[in-house]
Order: C-alpha cells, then sequence, then structure tokens
C-alpha cells in the first residue's frame, strides 16, 4: 500500500494491465487491446462511446452512449464478467416516468452511473427545450425511472458524487450553450431529496494551460481517497481543425469540493492512438467512469475516445496523486469556495 488512500469497496476482480516497461512521463498508460468496444457494436447502432460502468455484485454493469443508425443518441445497458468484453442490449433503455409509464427522452448521450446510498443513478445530458442534465435511478436495473431535471438548460456533463456530503447529494456539471460551447466551466450544486437543487458553488474554470484553454467538464465520478476528491475531467483546447479533447486530474477539497487543492498543469491523457485521432470526430478521450479497488490502489478509466469507441487506461491513486500534487498550479479561482 502507498501512501494515497481510496475509500472505497474493494473490486479484486477490476480489469487491470500493468504499466508498460517503456519509460514515459504521464501516470496514465492505455490497454493494450483497446478499444474495447468497436464500432457496429450492436444492430441499429453505428457506434458506441462516452459510457460509465460500475462494478456491481461481482461482474460489471454500464450505460453507454449509442449512436443509431439514424444518428441519434440514446442510452443502452451493457453487462461483462470482466470490465472487458461487453454484452450490450440492442434496445434502448425504457426509462419509465414516476406513474411508471414510458418516458424516452428526445436523445440521451454522454451517460455516467453512480451509486448512491444504494441506488444506481443514471444521468445524460438530453433535450429539454435545449441540451440539460437528464436523470434517473434503479434498483435492480430493470426498471429506470426519471427523476425531474436537476437544472434548466443548457447544461451538460452532469457527474454525481458517490456519497452525501454534509448531509446533501452533490452534482458537478457544466453551463453551457446547445451547440458546440466554446466556453466552460464546473460548478457544484448541493440537494437533500435529488429534486431540488441550489446553493451552486463554482469549483474549476477553464485552465490558463493550454490543453483546457477553451472549456472544461466533470468526467468520472470523484474517487474518495485519503487527499480529497480525485477528478478525471476532460479539458478542451481549439486548433485550426477544431476541438481536442484531454483527460486531466484535480483534487478536490473532501468537504467542500468547491475548493480545488490540486490542479494538474499537465493533460494525463491526450489523443496519440489512431482509435483516439480517428473516428467520427478526431482527437477526442472523453473520461466518463472509474473501476477503482481499495486494496490495491488501482485505477482503471473508461474513455470514449473520437466519438466512436469504448477505451481503457490505467493508474494507481498513488502514480496519479503523486503526478497532480507535484505538477499542480492553482488559480485564485480553483482555490475559493466560489461564491460572488
Ligand atoms: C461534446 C459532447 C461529447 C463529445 C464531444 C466531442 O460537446 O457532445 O459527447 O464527445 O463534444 O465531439
Amino acid at each position: 500500500m502507498g501512501f494515497v488512500k481510496i475509500i472505497d469497496q474493494a473490486v479484486p476482480n477490476m480489469p487491470w494491465q500493468e504499466r508498460p516497461e517503456r519509460a514515459f512521463e504521464l501516470p496514465l498508460w492505455r490497454y493494450s487491446e483497446n478499444p474495447i468496444v468497436n464500432r457496429n457494436p450492436v444492430i441499429g447502432v453505428s457506434r458506441i462511446f462516452n459510457s460509465a460502468v460500475i462494478a456491481h455484485n461481482n461482474a460489471f454493469s454500464g450505460v453507454f452512449r449509442g449512436e443509431q443508425t439514424d444518428g441519434v443518441p440514446h442510452i443502452y445497458w451493457g453487462e461483462s464478467a470482466d470490465g472487458i468484453h461487453w454484452e450490450i442490449d440492442s434496445k434502448r433503455i425504457p426509462f419509465v416516468n414516476k406513474q411508471g409509464e414510458p418516458f424516452i427522452p428526445r436523445y440521451a448521450y454522454d451517460p455516467r452511473l453512480v451509486k448512491v446510498d444504494d441506488v444506481f443513478y443514471v444521468i445524460w445530458c438530453q433535450d429539454f427545450y435545449g441540451a440539460s442534465i437528464g436523470m434517473a435511478k434503479s434498483t435492480d436495473f430493470k426498471t429506470f425511472t426519471r427523476l425531474e431535471n436537476p437544472f434548466i438548460p443548457y447544461n451538460r456533463n452532469a457527474v454525481l458524487f458517490p456519497r452525501r456530503i454534509n448531509g446533501n447529494y452533490m452534482l458537478l456539471s457544466r453551463p453551457s450553450d446547445s451547440g458546440h460551447t466554446p466556453f466552460g466551466d464546473i460548478f457544484v450544486s448541493e440537494s437533500a431529496d435529488m429534486e431540488f437543487w441550489g446553493r451552486h458553488r463554482h469549483v474549476m474554470g477553464k485552465g490558463t494551460a493550454w490543453w483546457e484553454s477553451v472549456k472544461i467538464g466533470g468526467g468520472a465520478a470523484p474517487i474518495e481517497t485519503s487527499e480529497g476528491w480525485l477528478l478525471f475531467y476532460h479539458g478542451v483546447s481549439n486548433t485550426c481543425n477544431g476541438f481536442v479533447y484531454s483527460i486531466g486530474g484535480a483534487i478536490l477539497d473532501i468537504d467542500q469540493p468547491s475548493i480545488v487543492k490540486y490542479r494538474c498543469k499537465n493533460f494525463l491523457l491526450t489523443p496519440e492512438e489512431w482509435y483516439e485521432e480517428r473516428g467520427f470526430v478526431p482527437n477526442v478521450t472523453f473520461p466518463c467512469a472509474t473501476i477503482h479497488d481499495s486494496d490495491t490502489g488501482r485505477i482503471a478509466i473508461y474513455y470514449g475516445a473520437a466519438d466512436t469507441y469504448v477505451c481503457l487506461a490505467f493508474t494507481t491513486v498513488d502514480e496519479v496523486v503523486s503526478y497532480i500534487m507535484q505538477n499542480s498550479v492553482l488559480s485564485a479561482e480553483d482555490s475559493e469556495i466560489g461564491i460572488r
């Protein structure tokens, strides 16, 4: 065991591959068999990417962004024995309202899957008279009951914390426009009941570093550690050929997550491999989930690549937290509580 402790369950059967021998600076390394979900994965779906998974009952379950053959994204359910090979339903998740009646979003994308208080929550982006956050809960992975949309448009990249903090649920989100948003900071909001959200705080702004100078957005559900909440997020830069999405890392205060304690000035992973540089949207690495093991400190990061594939990268909590700490640069906005 190293110096940082993951405060969560042990997942001894999590997917894992040792760090390659070859020398490189960054603390994340890719799974050698990427992508783990390829093109045309099920009938009616041409691409699956930006998807989230969870360890459950000695196996793994996931919500997948499936781009249908008509181009419209919806959310699909999948299961896996090893977290690498996935059986994905060919029918999208049949969301219902509180009365149990079908209540399907017009479109739905970039789902996250987080367990809080023994309930599984799916959070995604959907149409609510403009792009906004959709939510549903399930206790059996059969019935997915939609909850009130937490925010008015426009908003994306909502990520729940995996436990209440000071008694309240906490949700990261990134206010946006309804298009290819050219701005964006991460905020955190609180709720006592998962229905009414408030006490909004600014967490972090787009970075001063070039790789995250256009906008940022929450990625995987924060991991509770002895040093604070470990957050993998995406950062975007602009080029003459469009946006480039990289993976960044920060550590938020454990009791007041609007305060950033450490923020890495370097990306942790940026598009380099063919499956990240070539696809429906080139140059995108977009983290949406982790599986992590408190006994070994191992972390597997699930990320979408080039809006086309699902991929895996690995690290350990010691390696990634020390890299973030050693390369941390904080702005005044990062360190403050986030009220004006
Ligand atoms: C964002 C979202 C993501 C996507 C990214 C790159 O605005 O739509 O789903 O991966 O753009 O295209």
